[in-house]
This record gives C-alpha cells, sequence and structure tokens, in this order.
C-alpha cells in the first residue's frame, strides 16, 4: 500500500485519536517543524518557562485524568523543565514529553542547539527515553510512548524528534492500539490479605494518594466504613483520598520514623493502601513498626512495593482492590468507634494579630470558600494549619507537588484549572502558596491570566523561608544564610503578568479580597502578610 501522506501528518492523526490535542510547550527553532500547520481542532497552551509547561500539564493531566503532550526546546528546554519532571514521575503522572532534536544531515557534527544525549538527560525521571531511529518511526514512537506513559505506575515518558523528520514521506497510517491500564491484584493473595485484616482486632488503615488517582475515593470510603477502623492519610500528601471531615479520619500520618511508630502503637495491624511506606522526611531514628503490629501494603507500584522496609505488599490497582476487598472481609462486631479527631479551631474572642498568623488566615478563608473549589498547597510551613481549617471532603480536590519540590503549585493550579475547563467543570482553584513557593514558575500566572482562569492565588508573605529555619533547628545547624525574603513586591509581579491583585493585611481585607476574586474575571493574586512561624517536624 503507497501512501503519501508526512510523519506530520500520520503523527496528527494519531494524537487526535489519543484524545492528545492539547500540547503545552514553549517553542524553538528544532519545534516549528512539528508545530507546524498547528491544527484548528488543537489547542497550544503557551507557557514562558518550561517549568511551568511541564508543571501546567501535570496538573492537566491530573485534573482529566488523562496523559497530556508537552512540547519543550531541546536539550535547554528539557533542562529548565526537569524539576517539574521529578514531580510529574513522583505523582505518577502521564506525560509524553517531545522535544525537538537537531537536524539529523547534521547530527554527527554536533550543531548548534543538538543534544547529543538527549535520552540520557531526562533519566531517571521518565519511564522511557527514546529517539526514533527513523523518522518513519516517528508515529510509532508515539503509540509506544504513549502505552508505556499508560501502563501503572504510570509515569512520563520522553521522545527526541529530529526536527527534519515531519516532513518525510510516513509508512501508512499509523496503528493505534490499547493496553492495559488497571491490572487486577492477584486473587489468592488478596484473599490471604483478606484473612489476615479478618483477624485482626484493632487495625488502622492508611489511603495514601494513589488512591484518589486511581479513582478509588468512594471504594475507600466503602472499605473503611466497613472496616469500622480509622483511617490516616499520608503524610506530606500530594493528593488526599480520603474526606477529612469523615467520623474515621485521624488525621495524615507523621513525617518520621519515631513519630509514625507512635502514631501505630496498639494497632495490631495497618493496611496501607496506595502510599509508599512510608513517606518519611527528616530522620529521627526509630523502629519502623511496635512490636505486635503488623502491615499489608497495596499499591500499583511494584518498586514502592519493593521498597518498602517491613510488612507484605501486594501489587495492584488500588480501586480494584478495595472494591473485592470489601466484599472479603467481614464486619466486625463490636469494634469500638474511633476517637473523633480533634480539630483545635480556637474560638477567638481576641483581635486577630498583626500581621496576621496562619491560622488566622485559613480560619478567615475556611468562612469564603465555595465547598465545592479545589485547594492547591504549596505553603511549606503552614500545612497543619490548612488541614484544620481547609479540610479536603471531595474527591479530585487536593493538590499539591508529588517529589517536594517547590515551584509546582502555582503552575500547577493553571494546569488543574485548564483541565477543569477541557472536562466541562467549572470550579474555583483556590492556591495557598508561600511567598517563598511563588517565586520558582512565576510566569504560569501569565497564562493563567491569558486563558482567564477561575484561580485564587493566596500567597502567604511572611518575608522568609520559614520552613527551612525549622529544619535548621531540627538539625541543630545555626546560622543558615539565605532564609530571608525581604524586597519583594509580589502584587507587582503579579499585575506585570496580567492578574488582578490585592495586598491585605487584616482578615476582614482577607475576605472580601477573596470574595471579590470569586466574581473575577480570570486570576487573582492576593498577598496577605503573616507571621513566619515554626512548623513542627518531627
Ligand atoms: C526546587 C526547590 N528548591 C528549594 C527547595 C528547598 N525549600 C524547601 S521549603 C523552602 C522554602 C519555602 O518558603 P515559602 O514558600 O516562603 O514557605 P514558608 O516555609 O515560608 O511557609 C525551600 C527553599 C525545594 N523544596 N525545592
Ligand atoms: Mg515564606
Amino acid at each position: 500500500m503507497t501512501d503519501d501522506k508526512t510523519v506530520h501528518a500520520v503523527t496528527y492523526d494519531l494524537l487526535r485519536s489519543l484524545g492528545l490535542t492539547t500540547v503545552f510547550g514553549n517553542p524553538g527553532s528544532t519545534e516549528e517543524t512539528f508545530l507546524q500547520d498547528f491544527p484548528d481542532d488543537f489547542t497550544y497552551v503557551l507557557g514562558l518557562q518550561e517549568a511551568s509547561v511541564l508543571a501546567m500539564a501535570d496538573g492537566f493531566a491530573q485534573a482529566t485524568g488523562k496523559p497530556a503532550l508537552v512540547n519543550l526546546h531541546t536539550a535547554a528546554g528539557t533542562g529548565n523543565a526537569m524539576g517539574s519532571l521529578v514531580a510529574a514521575y513522583r505523582a505518577n503522572t502521564p506525560l509524553i514529553v517531545t522535544a525537538g532534536q537537531q537536524t539529523r544531515e547534521m547530527s554527527l557534527m554536533d550543531p548548534y542547539l543538538n543534544n547529543p544525549e538527549a535520552t540520557l538527560m531526562p533519566q531517571p525521571w521518565v519511564k522511557w527515553a527514546y529517539e526514533p531511529a527513523r523518522a518513519e518511526d516517528v508515529p510509532a514512537a508515539f503509540m509506544r510512548a504513549y502505552a508505556m506513559a499508560m501502563q501503572a505506575p504510570k509515569g512520563p515518558v520522553f521522545l527526541s524528534i529530529p526536527l527534519d523528520d515531519w516532513q518525510k514521506p510516513a509508512k501508512g497510517p499509523a496503528v493505534i492500539r490499547t493496553v492495559s491500564n488497571h491490572i487486577a491484584p492477584d486473587p489468592d493473595r488478596l484473599a490471604a490479605f483478606a484473612e489476615r485484616i479478618n483477624r485482626a482486632s484493632n487495625p488502622l488503615l492508611v489511603l495514601g494518594p494513589e488512591v484518589d488517582r486511581a479513582g478509588g475515593w468512594d471504594a475507600g470510603i466503602a472499605f473503611a466504613e466497613k472496616l469500622g477502623a480509622p483511617v490516616r492519610g499520608s503524610a506530606l500528601p500530594d493528593r488526599i483520598s480520603f474526606p477529612e471531615t469523615h467520623r474515621l479520619f485521624a488525621g495524615p500520618l507523621p513525617m518520621t520514623i519515631a513519630e509514625v511508630n507512635q502514631v501505630v502503637h496498639g494497632h495490631d495491624l495497618v493496611i496501607v493502601i496506595g502510599a509508599q511506606v512510608f513517606r518519611y522526611y527528616p530522620y529521627v531514628a526509630g523502629e519502623y513498626l511496635p512490636e505486635g503490629t503488623d502491615l499489608l501494603q497495596i499499591t500499583s507500584d511494584p518498586g514502592m512495593a519493593a521498597a518498602a522496609p517491613v510488612g507484605d505488599s501486594m501489587v495492584g490497582d488500588v480501586r480494584i482492590a478495595l472494591e473485592m476487598l470489601v466484599d472479603l472481609i467481614d464486619a466486625p462486631v463490636g469494634r469500638p468507634a474511633p476517637e473523633p479527631l480533634n480539630r483545635d479551631r480556637a474560638v477567638r474572642t481576641s483581635a486577630p494579630s498583626d500581621p496576621l498568623t496562619a491560622d488566622e488566615v485559613y480560619a478567615t478563608l475556611s468562612g469564603v470558600k465555595p465547598d465545592d473549589s479545589a485547594v492547591v498547597m504549596e505553603s511549606t510551613s503552614t500545612m497543619a494549619e490548612l488541614e484544620q481549617w481547609l479540610p479536603t471532603t471531595q474527591p479530585g480536590s487536593f493538590f499539591a507537588t508529588g517529589s517536594g519540590g517547590i515551584g509546582w503549585g502555582l503552575p500547577g493550579a493553571v494546569g488543574i484549572a485548564l483541565g477543569d475547563r477541557e472536562r466541562g467543570v467549572t470550579r474555583t482553584i483556590v492556591a495557598t502558596i508561600g511567598d517563598g513557593s511563588f517565586q520558582y514558575s512565576i510566569q504560569a500566572l501569565w497564562t493563567a491570566a491569558q486563558h482567564k482562569l477561575p484561580i485564587v492565588f493566596v500567597v502567604l508573605r511572611n518575608g522568609e523561608y520559614a520552613v527551612l529555619k525549622s529544619f535548621a533547628e531540627l538539625e541543630n545547624t545555626p546560622r543558615v544564610p539565605g532564609l530571608e525574603l525581604p524586597g519583594l513586591e509580589i502584587g507587582s509581579l503579579a499585575k506585570g503578568f496580567g492578574c488582578h491583585t490585592a495586598d491585605v493585611t487584616t482578615t476582614d481585607e482577607l475576605a472580601d479580597a477573596f470574595k471579590t476574586a470569586l466574581t473575577a474575571d480570570g486570576p487573582t493574586v492576593i498577598v496577605v502578610k503573616t507571621q513566619p512561624q515554626l512548623p513542627h517536624l518531627g
């Protein structure tokens, strides 16, 4: 069969069939051959720096639950995107990341803009990196990339494409294939796990980020309610998977080996579903589990199953596992209901502080935030206050960096808002971000303004990297330089990118500015002056 279509035409046909019609990018000369004659049914979302481009695509993919396509400028653009790529990899976000490459004709001479090691560069933060051996292989390479990105554990993949490939003749139409995206757990092992769960007298359930990502929110609730056990979330969650106002919710797990040990003490079984065992951060030594506590883990990620230092693991899709398990466990008789979580919401009779505390900021937001709005969190020293005042109650409504790298929240919020628009959902995104974290990918504000996205950024202007001061105490490292942030006019920056802005210092001003932002046509950046405070780390 002959076909005179180009690689360009065949690849766009394939992308269209796969639903990959939104391209997040920042263009260069090595990408223009891909972008030429950009079809009307495709959308190009321009980001002004690649850290933003990639994190916006991540947010978009997370909101839509589908993979997203990214186009970067050869080595330099890939380099700028790397930090965001780490976050996408850690959050298991399926992304097809492409970068232009210099002309094959000149490759041997290492011309200007060439990336001689294009497939090494994004490693190890992609599941697969490939530069097609021949131009004709480009469409099939995209198909393979898509299949790789979507198989569990999902994640980013990378294609480097020489700029002269696009106009070459294709070898016929693209082959469109499907692969499994959800793998059920081994039924025998699941039955054995169920038996151990049924034998437990005082189990603790941990539902991690993977549950929400897998669409397992309702299955998690059904399982927890039948089990009648307290439910903890992961420490430092990138997604929240269980209603934090539910009577069984017992709070997130702490961040250290020693404290997790204390929290699980007295439980004869910890059932960890969709989470790492465990997400530790500061090193505070201890035993992983107390004497007499057993652990079961279910995750779709074989690497995470292998990495757990204790307990027995099973690999499989966590939504499927929860739905199968609920029928295999017995409702216990006479298990006492767990103590309801004490939310320490002090009733304030005195005037608010000056500057405001984080507690006062979130308390104020809790009075004005719409119930159906989503939260993007990147205010590193105020996580506990956020959880107190703005608990997550719905699926797909809490997002944070998957890697611990800051600079994800701002562009992530932009991508989530774009993803909501794509799937026909109207809701406000409330992005609470530290004055330090706000700077890393700040140019995503421009994309938010251009697309008139319904985002309210609340920037906590405490004038420093507060959490790092806590770390300096914990690590006993006095006189660390570089922790102060004077002289940043964040409102002016946001205005320069085309956002509405407000600078506030009181709770009334904050509430008013927030209400105005809810009716604004486009994003608003509210900068609220706050007191630095030292969070508890471990
Ligand atoms: C890309 C990246 N660079 C540096 C860090 C180290 N880091 C962690 S928290 C933090 C400070 C964040 O400050 P801010 O957003 O103002 O929040 P605060 O702690 O003041 O609440 C820094 C620099 C990081 N996590 N990621
Ligand atoms: Mg700060």
